[in-house]
């Protein structure tokens, strides 16, 4: 392992090259024409987004690493896409809105803090290592939270729900941390 990569592995995770595909389920069918975003719960301007206004919003690209809570870390992935405070100002929140959950195609569901999700590393990402994602990563569109682990990075994200309270998602409604800071170890909770 280089120096430079020891530092940023958290406690108890290996780097590994090439990000590995995990998920429950199929990988899901994309038809761009009936694709579309739904934006709602705790918000003044609920939006649904086409595939062609979300592509149209503002892109970044952010590098962090992405951490997997059963121990490996992809280090260095350059995502692209648009960031959740873009999409947190479009619809603008109401003041009883503190976390919001995301949800994909099929039943994967996964909730954070605005708090959290306001961090400019956090990415609504189409886009990975200067290419568009493959399917298996979550194409067209994955949540990405680098400082938790990789199973708040929801992949196939369709729907976004404001909430005033925290909502269990799929993984921590099955014993895994809602917290999930790989630096502390939370992996269970
Ligand atoms: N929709 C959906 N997103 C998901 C998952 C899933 O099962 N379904 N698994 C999560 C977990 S546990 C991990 S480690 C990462 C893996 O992302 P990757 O397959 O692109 O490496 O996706 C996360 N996002
Ligand atoms: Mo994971």
């Amino acid at each position: 392992m280089r120096a430079e990569d020891e530092t940023r592995l958290p406690p108890g995770q290996q780097p590994i090259e090439h990000l590995p595909v995990l998920h429950v389920g199929p990988v899901p069918p994309f038809d761009p024409a009936a694709w579309d975003l739904r934006i709602e719960g705790e918000v003044r301007s609920p939006r649904r987004l086409s595939y062609q206004e979300l592509r149209g919003l503002p892109a970044v690209i952010d590098t962090s690493d992405f951490h997997c809570v059963e121990g490996w870390s992809r280090l260095v992935c350059a995502w692209e896409g648009v960031r959740f405070s873009e999409i947190c100002d479009l619809v603008a929140p109401t003041e009883h809105a503190h976390f919001a959950t995301v949800g994909c195609e099929g039943e994967y569901t996964t909730s954070l803090p605005l708090e959290d999700l306001l961090s400019p590393d956090v990415l609504l990402a189409w886009g990975l290592d200067g290419r568009d994602l493959a399917p298996e990563h979550g194409f067209p569109l994955r949540l990405v939270v680098p400082q938790k682990y990789a199973y708040k990075s929801a992949k196939w994200v369709r729907w976004i729900r404001f909430t005033q309270e925290q909502e269990l998602g799929y993984w921590e409604a099955r014993g895994y941390s809602d917290s999930a800071d790989p630096w502390r170890e939370e992996r269970r909770a």
